[in-house]
């Protein structure tokens, strides 16, 4: 074996290390998931919660706790396109252009307060699609 391959191998073990110890198992991280519907009232442009508390509620506001992890998919249900923005997390979601398309966003929230979500296609934002994520200090 020449030499530079052992130098490699060591390498490798040594990275591999150090990823296993950089992630701590953490069996009591939970998955909190929100589903959203895009709609529209007249000019308005919404976002519906869909499912579980925030069922029927326009631009809910959606409680996590730091740390946890935390999914929203939205799904298009008006035919017109959206996105998901969640700036304060580096978050923007895939567009969804037709109806019945789907996209989810996943991310672990680090810090706690209050953020916005929005919409900033076509001027969805500015026509009320926008809400409110609370991050509660865990
Ligand atoms: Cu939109």
């Amino acid at each position: 074996m020449k030499k530079w391959s052992v130098w490699l191998g060591i390498l490798i073990g040594i990275v591999f290390s150090v990823t296993a110890l950089a992630e701590p198992a953490n069996p009591s991280r939970k998955v909190t998931a929100f589903t959203l519907k895009s709609d529209m009232k007249g000019e308005k442009r919404l976002f519906v919660g869909a499912g579980g508390k925030i069922d029927g509620q326009v631009n809910p506001t959606l409680f996590v706790k730091e740390w946890d992890v935390v999914e929203v998919t939205l799904i298009n249900t008006d035919g017109l396109p959206h996105h998901l923005a969640l700036p304060d997390f580096f978050i923007l979601s895939s567009e969804v252009k037709e109806k019945g398309e789907k996209t989810t966003i996943t991310f672990v929230p680090f810090k706690s307060g209050g953020f916005v979500y929005y919409c900033d296609l076509e001027g969805h934002r500015k026509l009320g699609m926008e809400g409110q994520m609370v991050v509660v200090r865990s």
